[in-house]
């Protein structure tokens, strides 16, 4: 391996399984009988707009009965000590990597405890309940929904996701089943671009072939590990 200046982390619903927190295409993965792919849509927000809303109160309130891991807290420690650049992507929209101490890092699906407004656009730290819940402060209108990436929106600041993944000597993705676009490309953009590319998960992702290297396992052992190995090199 070249030397490693620059890295770029992507995490999963994976990296907070041991936290308590279910993964979204795993046995415990459904909302009432349905999937996420058919929770997570602007027309389910349309149609159904209660059992979306409830969907995310009820996580957003479980936020508050779990606990950022070893997986998190490490990361959060390379953050902290790594002399160069790096930034942790995370599909995440829970917010346990904040917890356990990471600030280089951004939430490219959204976070449960921000709300959007459907009629302006504003966006703003939320912690209650939506299902018939308050009015957007800005224009008094009655459409705030969780400020999540629905299927078919475009997620957030995919510029800067791309410009780092572009100037990145490494890649690591962790806890993620490489099922959804466009992070599940992530690793060819990176690899493409030049960087070596490991990848962290309990099973071998859907887009494991592309990666450099691949090592199985829960993360809260996996990623302690790695970080200890990275930062002695
Ligand atoms: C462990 C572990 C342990 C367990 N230790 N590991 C056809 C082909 C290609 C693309 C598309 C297509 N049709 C549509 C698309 C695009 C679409 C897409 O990808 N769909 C797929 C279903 C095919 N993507 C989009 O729409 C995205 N937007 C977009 O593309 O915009 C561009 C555009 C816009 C407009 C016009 C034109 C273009 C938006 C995607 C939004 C995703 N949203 C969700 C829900 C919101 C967040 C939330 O509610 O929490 O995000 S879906 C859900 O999946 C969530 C997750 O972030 C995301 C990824 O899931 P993740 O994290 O990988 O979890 P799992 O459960 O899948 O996997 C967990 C893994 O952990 C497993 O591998 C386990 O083994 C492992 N694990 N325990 C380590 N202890
Ligand atoms: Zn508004």
């Amino acid at each position: 391996m070249a030397d490693i200046e620059r890295i770029v982390i992507l995490t999963g619903a994976g990296i907070s399984a041991e936290s308590g927190l279910a993964t979204f295409r795993g046995a415990d993965g459904l909302w009432e009988g349905r999937r996420v792919e058919e929770i997570c849509t602007p027309v389910a927000l349309l149609q159904d707009r209660e059992l979306v809303l409830d969907f995310y109160d009820q996580r957003r309130l479980a936020l508050a009965e779990v606990e950022p891991n070893a997986a998190h807290r490490a990361l959060a420690w390379l953050d902290a000590h790594w002399p160069g650049e790096l930034l942790i992507v995370t599909q995440n929209v829970d917010d346990l990597h904040e917890r356990a101490g990471a600030t280089r890092m951004l939430h490219m699906h959204g976070e449960l405890l921000s709300a959007l407004c459907g009629a302006c656009g504003t966006r703003g730290g939320f912690a209650g309940t939506m299902v018939g819940g308050p009015r957007c402060a800005a224009c008094g209108q009655d459409a705030m929904r969780p400020d999540i990436v629905f299927f078919g929106e475009m997620p957030y600041e995919m510029e800067r996701i791309e410009a780092a993944l572009m100037a990145a000597d490494l890649f690591v993705s962790i806890g993620t089943s490489g099922a959804v676009y466009p992070a599940a490309g992530f690793v060819q953009s990176a690899r493409h671009a030049g960087a070596d590319t490991l990848e962290l998960n309990l099973e071998p992702s859907a887009g494991s072939g592309f990666f450099h290297e691949t090592r199985i396992g829960p993360a809260s052992l996996l990623v302690p590990a790695w970080v200890d190995e990275i930062v002695a090199r």
